[in-house]
């Protein structure tokens, strides 16, 4: 099959809650969405860069840019839809792993669709469903935290993970612990809000008994994170650090963590998340399928990579409900505690389109 074009598409989503991070808050998020499309079928990329570069040096703005100006134009004219194609066509240029990633899926999709198969066989899933954790942002106060959490067990989310900074992390993590118990799966992510000073500060968590701290350190610091490994209890969990699979490699070798958190547009593709997958099962070291609040396109194609037996905890991959009143797909509904995986071909999903109409800011055309 050939490409004909990839289309840009920008859509504003408002989310049900201001999220709250170490680095920001997002209160609505504006989404580029690509379509691949080809002369037998079209393919959906969720781009997961953020509005603004505080998570990665990627934003929105940027990614469309170098993907109209760079990426694009790098397929060629009329190329043959081959997901595998995409990375070594675009390896030239440097960085944007976002942009890259979104292109890749998109093409992957259109191809998949094409051959009647479901990016979960395609990546190798071996499960029909995936357990599911929730990302509780930094909150007022204490008690509006323990409200937030306890809707979020009420729903059935089998993981909790607190997003921390400095002066919201040892109580918080108290009160949940307190209130919760001992047997709620719970977990932390700083986004890099510490430094190699905070050692004791994170060791204090200890007695909390959490899955993993993850990201404490710059994303930069991978010795860091090494020396802070052996002065904490608590597992380190990478996420900003881990851009390829050569990064997984080095930061495993080297010690500084032993989980990984896997995002499919941080590491440019789903095919560079499963060699990630590969690099950690052959370690022996744990993976789990992170989020960027996507919609339920980006969100099918996640759930299909969780479904990889190396992905041994449950991932941010929660309910559409999580972060959008109206999903852009219909939406992924909690059962038990899962979300199931996409069968249908490609990623098995696809957006409703007087929803996509309504939330559209403005669509491109980019001819091959
Ligand atoms: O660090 O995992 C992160 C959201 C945006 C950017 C970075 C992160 C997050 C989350 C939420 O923690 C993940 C999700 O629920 O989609
Ligand atoms: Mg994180």
């Amino acid at each position: 099959m050939k490409l004909t074009g990839i289309e840009l598409r920008r859509i504003r989503m408002p989310l049900v809650a201001p999220f709250r991070t170490s680095f920001g808050t997002e209160t609505e998020r504006d989404i580029l969405l690509l379509r691949a499309v080809g002369d037998e079928a079209a393919g959906w990329g969720e781009c997961v860069a953020m509005s603004d570069p505080l998570y990665s040096s990627e934003y929105v703005e940027a990614a469309a840019d170098v993907l109209r100006r760079y990426l694009v134009p790098a397929l060629g004219a009329r190329p043959e839809a081959d997901g595998t194609a995409v990375a070594p066509a675009l390896h030239r240029f440097k960085g944007h792993r976002m942009a890259k990633a979104a292109l890749e899926t998109a093409v992957l999709d259109a191809e998949l669709r094409a051959a009647g198969r479901s990016f979960a066989r395609e990546l190798g899933a071996v499960h029909d469903r995936v357990p599911c954790g929730v990302s509780v942002g930094i909150m007022n106060s204490i008690p509006e935290l323990l409200e937030s959490v306890q809707g979020y067990i009420d729903e059935g989310y089998v993981r909790i993970k607190l997003k921390i900074e400095p002066g919201w992390d040892v109580e918080p993590v108290r009160a949940v612990r307190e209130r919760f118990g001992d047997e709620v799966l719970l977990q932390v992510d700083a986004n890099t809000a510490y430094t190699r000073a905070d050692a004791a500060v994170l060791a204090a968590l200890d007695p909390f008994d959490l899955l993993l701290i993850e990201q404490p350190l710059d994303e930069e610091d991978i010795l860091g994170h090494a020396d802070l490994a052996r002065q904490v209890r608590t597992p380190i969990c990478l996420d900003e650090s881990i851009v390829s699979a050569k990064a997984a490699a080095d930061a495993i070798r080297l010690g500084a963590c032993s989980i990984v958190n896997i995002k499919p547009g941080r590491v440019g593709g789903y095919l560079e998340a499963r060699r990630i997958h590969d690099v950690c099962q052959a370690s022996g070291i744990p993976v789990w399928c992170g989020g960027m609040l996507e919609t339920g396109l980006g969100r099918a194609a996640n759930v299909a990579l969780a479904a990889l037996p190396g992905f041994t905890l449950p991932g941010d991959t929660s309910a559409s409900g999580r972060y959008y009143r109206t999903d852009v797909t219909e939406p992924f509904v909690l059962a038990d505690g899962h979300l199931p995986v996409p069968a249908a071909p490609g990623i098995g999903i696809d957006p409703l389109p007087e929803v996509l109409a309504e939330i559209t800011t403005s669509t491109e055309w980019l001819p091959l």
